[in-house]
């Protein structure tokens, strides 16, 4: 059984591929995905190393002058998915979104590179000043207060966590007009986030075309700045792999290593001490969220050790819910279905797993990593999963649960 599984999380990668990128499913999301191609190559890499890195080359096609690597890439116009291209307008070589994403390719890439490192060196060769490129970009124009600043809510991929709750009073939806979702097209209304979340995403992708994708300009003015767990340990994790790269291919590395250190200190404006844990701060009035989400998990991802989040988690694992629901059962706003406000991501419980497998608590890790397994092998490869009962939500075939499957090799210990 779990080699069909292996076998089924195989052909969605080869179903979802479009040639030299892969969409994270059909029809809901018919366009490259940032953080979502990351986990195509690691998927790829089990089973077609070119391919993999290919997905990452495609990918970087798409960067702008300024570094910035955008959150969709638009290879081939599709109407089935608002907003598109003529909303965005994004300023790159080839039409994109204006906005980025967590960004997971330096440390994916290094996975990757270890699996073959003579073709790993040659590529990382080529990428490593594109890669470069784009985490001084997130220095130079996102790192405020020391953490790193989301501009939107779809830039830190959690869409309608309740971290933005908040901060997204501030946006004026008064000009958005008319417009037609097509998401709730493709899966039923009740997983997807409300209209009022819609209306305030436009406003901002308004706000930012208007302003010409001007970072400057969407510092000073935009309605929402918001410091991001996701962004924050996301980018210090990405930038130790890439120090590590530079290391390899002989660079010099001491401007990273600043970064390094910048962020080690500056994610520890996060910590909300009244709920213990790390948290989004809206940087336009200093408030924390007040939110305990599975990217408040992340520090072990970024080398950042916590005894409180240990305790946060521990408490989750013996809740009763499935494990990392996207935010806390125990909190006011849990919602164990739609999409960011408490199901249950594959793709962040591996973020969560590797994190705590690096830093040796290898219990907790080991009990992510079977919940994962359970999850998908009973509910099967879907967008997500209902925190309190696994069922699946949102897209199915999806591409990042397959690779998550494949690439934290599930089937070694699904039904363990
Ligand atoms: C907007 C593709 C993406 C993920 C995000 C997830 C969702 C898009 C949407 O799907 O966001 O970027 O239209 O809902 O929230 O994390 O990258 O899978």
């Amino acid at each position: 059984m779990m080699e069909a599984l292996d076998q089924q999380a195989i052909n969605i990668l080869k179903d979802n591929d479009r040639g030299g990128y892969t969409v994270p499913t059909a029809g809901l999301y018919p366009y490259q995905w940032n953080w979502d191609s990351a986990f195509a190559a690691l998927g790829f890499a089990t089973f077609d190393l070119p391919r993999a890195w290919q997905e990452i080359e495609t990918l970087f096609t798409a960067q702008w002058d300024n570094g910035m690597v955008p959150h969709i890439v638009f290879h081939q116009p599709d109407e089935g998915y608002f907003p598109g291209p003529d909303v965005w307008q994004g300023k790159g070589p080839i039409a994109s979104s204006g906005i980025s994403q967590p960004p997971l390719v330096a440390t994916f890439a290094r996975k990757i590179y270890q699996r073959d490192p003579e073709l790993g060196e040659q590529k990382l060769r080529s990428l490593y000043p594109s890669l470069l490129k784009w985490h001084r970009w997130y220095m130079e124009s996102r790192t405020e207060s020391g953490a790193v600043a989301s501009t939107h809510p779809w830039e830190s991929g959690r869409d309608n966590a309740p971290d933005w709750d908040e901060a997204s009073q501030a946006i004026d939806t008064s000009k958005v007009g008319e417009y037609q979702r097509r998401d709730t097209s493709h899966v039923d209304a009740s997983m997807r986030p409300t209209k009022l979340d819609y209306d305030r995403y436009l406003s901002l992708l308004y706000f930012g075309r208007d302003a010409n994708w001007d970072e400057a300009e969407i510092a000073r003015n935009a309605s929402f700045r918001v410091a991001d767990p996701t962004l924050t340990f996301t980018l210090l994790r990405g930038h130790r792999d890439l120090a590590e790269i530079g290391r390899m291919l002989g660079e010099d590395v001491s401007e990273i290593e600043a970064w390094i250190a910048a962020l080690e200190k500056g994610c520890m404006t996060l910590w909300n001490q009244e709920i213990d844990a790390f948290d989004s701060v809206n940087l336009r009035n200093g408030k924390f969220a007040g939110s305990l989400s599975n990217a408040s998990f992340l520090c072990w991802y970024a080398g950042i050790e916590s005894p409180d989040m240990i305790a946060h988690l521990e408490r989750l694992l013996a809740s009763g819910h499935n494990i990392v629901p996207s935010y806390d059962p125990a909190g006011d706003d849990y919602d164990a279905m739609r999409y960011w406000r408490g199901p249950v991501w594959a793709m962040m419980n591996a973020l969560v797993g590797w994190g705590l497998e690096d830093q040796g608590h290898v219990v907790l890790a080991r009990a992510v990593r079977q919940q994962t397994a359970g999850l998908i092998a009973n509910f099967g490869f879907a967008e997500y999963f209902n925190a309190d009962n696994g069922q699946p939500a949102g897209g199915g075939h999806f591409t990042w649960t397959a690779s998550v499957w494949l690439s934290w090799s599930l089937s070694d210990i699904a039904g363990g």
